[in-house]
């Protein structure tokens, strides 16, 4: 329909639409003021500077308010030059599968609806993200550059049009704009199956003596993992559980951890627990690893991947580097110096893996987020990480407890746990780091039980490809012996701040390394608390989730 009119609407900005660590996260009904989408979507064309002819990929979670907002963005998006829009029907695409299409149709870029793994519906949380050619998450420089913009912003430009129906994959048309609507699983599962041995997945899956069951937590990877484990690779009906994208989750929050897993993982823990238990979050990009009895954390996960990434097709020819967020632990570190390539330290989001990916010196990379990734795309990606898994286990014929058992005997076993303190007060948060930060210098050669501060200090980074250098990136306790305690806080919460906690020890006694981490690190998370006064100046009794 050519001749469309489009409208520039005057608008004053909000002064707080700043992106956090994965573009800008606010409650619903904050989204919902006048003009507040349709300025951070301005923004954020603008920061895009997108070249006549090109073409945007526009997707999201299907979270309450996503296609409402997927229709704002189509107007917009025509109203601004942009030639064509690939979008997923019903507005749903996972942030790894849009960030394959944004490289398959070779895209300036994406709009992506979704808060994570934060809670959606009426009241929940909503979320924008820009993702630029590459297909990651725009870099620092660029969300300055969108909190600029709408510092200043005055008006926004918007085609006068109907919704277009997206319901069905099809060809459309939006003012002078070409609308593809796609269905949102089929290209994704090609990448999967260039990368995996699905003949071998499928013996272990069709075969009787293997059950598995994936949690797909009402949000949007249900359909992924319906298409990809139960018709593509033949297991039962019902392996998929909660496989309906859901506005609101069901009530639950998406987040696939202990906590907010609670029945799968009480599931795992049972009597007839299957063989793998997996789950992932509201966009699709984190992943929980479970065998019976055994919870997999992440960072151990990142390095069982890398230590058996020879085993699976996509990855035999080997690992060029492997990179993993400061607060993730070091155990990705210490395959990588038995496979004797490079191991890459970064800040916190998956932004900073982009420059590494993108230069060719890394293949594979995580966060103790649950997040885990490789070059196939430039957004970590629960279901690959699942089917990594699984294809480790159908290659090796052992269970998943004795993979990483043997990992730790191997290897050695960083015991790990995150505290986090959510929605605490923010003033006494910052209040909190301040006090750390002035502490640092006076805290190398005190003793917590018996570990001895080695150093202590704030992190930051320069990138090794482009120079770019981001500061205050949490801090930092590292004791002899591979200890360590880092403090940061959340940039992806809603309201008031989170507090993270994220504790670290070595552990090569095999004997040890059966226990349980929070009884390994019980000096070191009282300790913790000593030094910063968590609990006093927070004014709470406990962390409100452990991981
Ligand atoms: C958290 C995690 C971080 C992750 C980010 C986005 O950020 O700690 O590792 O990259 O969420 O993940 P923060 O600032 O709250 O600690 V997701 O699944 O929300 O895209
Ligand atoms: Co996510």
């Amino acid at each position: 329909m050519p001749g469309v009119p489009s409208r520039t609407v005057p608008t004053r900005p909000y002064p707080d639409q700043r992106p956090g660590t994965s573009g800008l996260r606010k409650r619903v009904p904050v989204f919902r003021q006048p003009g507040y989408l349709e300025n951070f979507l301005q923004a954020a064309l603008d920061a895009l500077t997108a070249p006549p002819g090109s073409t945007l990929v526009v997707g999201g979670d299907g979270r309450f308010l996503n296609t409402e907002a997927i229709q704002t963005a189509l107007r917009m998006a025509a109203a601004n030059g942009i030639a064509r829009v690939v979008v997923g029907a019903d507005g749903l695409l996972s942030t790894p599968a849009a960030s394959h299409l944004i490289r398959h149709h070779r895209a300036a870029g994406g709009l992506l609806f979704s808060a994570s793994h934060n809670p959606g519906g009426p009241n929940g949380d909503f979320g924008v993200k820009l993702n630029l050619g590459n297909g990651g998450p725009a870099p620092e420089s660029i969300t300055e550059e969108i909190a600029r913009r709408h510092r200043e912003i005055g008006s926004y430009r918007i085609l006068d049009a109907t919704d277009l129906p997206l319901h069905e994959p099809g060809p459309f048309s939006l003012g002078e704009m070409a609308v593809e609507v796609v269905d949102p699983v089929s290209d994704y599962a090609v990448v999967m199956e260039t990368l995996f041995d699905f003949d071998r997945m499928r013996r272990l899956l069709a075969g009787p003596a293997f059950r598995m069951r994936y949690d797909a937590m009402h949000a949007v990877t249900g359909p992924y993992a319906i298409e990809i484990l139960e018709r593509r690779l033949g297991a039962p009906e019902g392996t998929v559980v909660r496989g309906t994208p859901l506005p609101d989750f069901g009530g639950g929050h998406p987040d696939p951890n202990l906590t907010y897993a609670a029945e799968l993982v009480a599931e795992m823990n049972g009597s007839e627990a299957p063989d793998f238990g997996a789950a992932s979050d509201g966009d699709g990009d984190r992943n929980m690893i479970l065998g019976p009895g055994t919870f997999v954390g992440p960072s151990d996960s990142l390095a069982i991947l890398a230590a058996n990434a020879s085993l699976v097709p996509g990855y035999a020819g080997g690992l060029r580097g492997v990179a993993r967020s400061m607060p993730t632990s070091a155990a990705v570190d210490r395959v990588a110096e038995r496979l004797g390539i490079p191991c890459y330290e970064t800040p916190t989001g998956w932004k900073f893996f982009g420059n590494l990916l993108d230069a060719g010196r890394i293949t594979l990379c995580g966060e103790e987020s649950f997040g885990t990734g490789s070059d196939h795309v430039r957004e970590k990606d629960g279901l690959w990480a699942v089917l990594f898994w699984l294809d480790i286990l159908a290659a090796r014929q052992r269970p998943v407890e004795a993979i990483l058992h043997e990992h730790w005997r191997e290897f050695g076993r960083n015991v790990y746990t995150r505290h986090d303190y959510e929605e605490v007060s923010a003033e006494a948060a910052a209040g909190l780091i301040d006090g750390l930060r002035r502490q640092l210098g006076a805290l190398p050669g005190r003793r917590i039980g018996p570990y001895r501060i080695r150093q202590a200090d704030e992190f930051a980074y320069v990138d090794p490809v482009d120079g770019s250098r981001s500061s205050g990136q949490g801090l930092r306790l590292l004791f002899d012996g591979d200890a360590r305690i880092v403090f940061r806080l959340s940039g992806t919460g809603t309201s008031g701040a989170t507090l993270r906690v994220y504790i670290e020890a070595l552990e090569t006694e095999l004997l040890r390394q059966r226990k349980d981490a929070q009884e390994l690190l019980a000096p070191l998370v009282a300790g913790a608390d000593e030094l910063a006064g968590i609990r006093s100046i927070l004014e709470v009794e406990r962390p409100t989730v452990i991981t």
